[in-house]
């Protein structure tokens, strides 16, 4: 059984990474970034709480309100400061929070030396305002810290110089190095292992609750905690329901059961979709549906090469599709557009990258290249049938073409 507690990838890849980024600012700049913190769901409740994923992408850091900090003063590599703020330990807090990071520990994880504690913060950004640096920060951080800090900036009239990151952070970010296509793998396995649990414990009459219960618990006795998203878990006609959020009914024998899910490992996601039937066999038209999907997915996956696009792929599976719903009678072979009729069928994208985010960052015109990882997700919905689902599995694109990171549903 795989277990990924406390896994994390090498403080070596958050080296390369700041490196990449002070090579590509500008002399006189300090990026500032920043964890957030969770929001709060209802008085003193808050949601569970994950670390801006851009502020984690260059330091690993995975505590509430730590601020990274990079000083670029000239081109060379010793003239770059890193900073990372973060809690002091505090023994009373932390019989109710839990124990914070120590010093040691974050320098461990981030590679950073330098690490203050945050009561410094306030006055040594106020002191780089005063001198003459130009701030960089993610313009897609919607964090309550961000926006204070834009008041600063904003009342210290340095806001002409300041420099949003987040196109360039996307351009490093969507291509994944060996060390993160190892994290996601890790993540595939857990969330691979959990399903192979879960497919051996269906039986008809079983509530969606339990098959939420059971993904959810085996994902997390094997280290994922905090997974990509919340599972869905949808039976019969629920299957109708791309995000289906209330899983409480009974699947019926001779229902199909559509599951979507992912671990997470070292902070990174995997995202699979699985559709089952509750009985252990597939009716003439669930399966026929199936061998269409399981057929979009080959176009995909042949279509997903370096130098295609999001759209192209979309648009190829699209027509194969088309073709089997005629061939099912859905579309009628007298229809003259099938690409737009498929519409009534196909509701949502084929593809989608995938990282720290589920839904990781991109440029959606983005050309593919090495090094991108997709999860794949052809879905067909019949709303005369009465049901409809997706397959999905997580994709690594090499000079080759796409390979699958999964195992694919057969
Ligand atoms: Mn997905």
């Amino acid at each position: 059984m795989i277990d990924v507690t406390g896994y994390r990838i090498p403080q070596s890849e958050y080296l390369k990474r700041r490196a990449s980024l002070f090579t590509k600012i500008e002399e006189g700049t300090a990026v500032v970034l920043f964890a957030g913190k969770a929001p709060v769901a209802s008085l003193d409740e808050a949601y569970p709480f994950l670390a801006n994923r851009t502020f984690f992408y260059f330091c690993g850091i995975e505590q509430e309100n730590s601020v990274l900090l990079l000083i670029k003063r000239g081109n060379a590599p010793e003239d770059w400061e890193e900073r990372l703020y973060i809690f002091p330990r505090e023994p009373e807090k932390e019989k109710w929070t839990g124990r914070r990071l120590a010093t040691e520990e974050a320098e461990e994880i981030s590679g950073i030396s330098d690490i203050r504690t945050l009561d410094l913060l306030d006055k040594e950004l106020d002191d780089l305002l005063g001198e003459s640096f130009n701030i960089a920060w993610d313009e897609t951080d919607i964090s309550p810290a961000r926006a204070a800090f834009g008041k600063k900036v904003a009342e210290s009239d340095r806001f002409d110089s300041v420099t949003d990151i987040s196109g360039f952070v996307t351009m490093l970010r969507v291509v994944k190095s060996p060390a993160e296509v190892d994290a996601i793998t890790k993540a595939i396995q857990v969330t691979e292992e959990a399903l192979a649990v879960l497919e051996q414990s269906l039986y008809p009459g079983m509530r969606e609750c339990e098959v939420f219960a059971i993904q959810e618990a085996e994902m997390i006795k094997r280290g994922s905690l905090f997974q990509s998203f919340s599972t869905i878990t949808a039976g019969g006609k629920n299957t109708l329901c791309l995000h289906y959020p209330t899983p409480t009914e009974r699947i019926e024998d001779g229902d199909m059961i559509q599951i979507d899910t992912g671990a997470r490992a070292g902070g990174y996601c995997s995202d699979i979709s699985r559709a089952y039937a509750v009985n252990g066999k597939r009716n003439e038209r669930q399966q026929a549906l199936f061998e269409l999907i399981c057929e979009c997915k080959k176009t995909a996956l042949a279509t997903i090469k370096p130098g295609s696009t999001i759209a192209k792929v979309n648009e190829e599976t699209k027509k194969t599709a088309a073709a089997g719903l005629r061939d099912l009678g859905l579309i009628p072979h007298s229809e003259k557009n099938p690409l737009e009729a498929v519409k009534k069928y196909y509701w949502h994208n084929t593809l989608h990258h995938m990282g720290l985010d589920v839904h990781d960052v991109c440029d959606r015109e983005m050309v593919f290249v090495p090094g991108m990882v997709f999860a794949v997700e052809p879905g067909i919905y019949i709303p005369e049938w009465g049901f409809g689902f997706r397959v999905e599995d997580d994709v690594l694109l090499s000079q080759e073409g796409a390979r699958y990171l999964s195992h694919p549903q057969s």
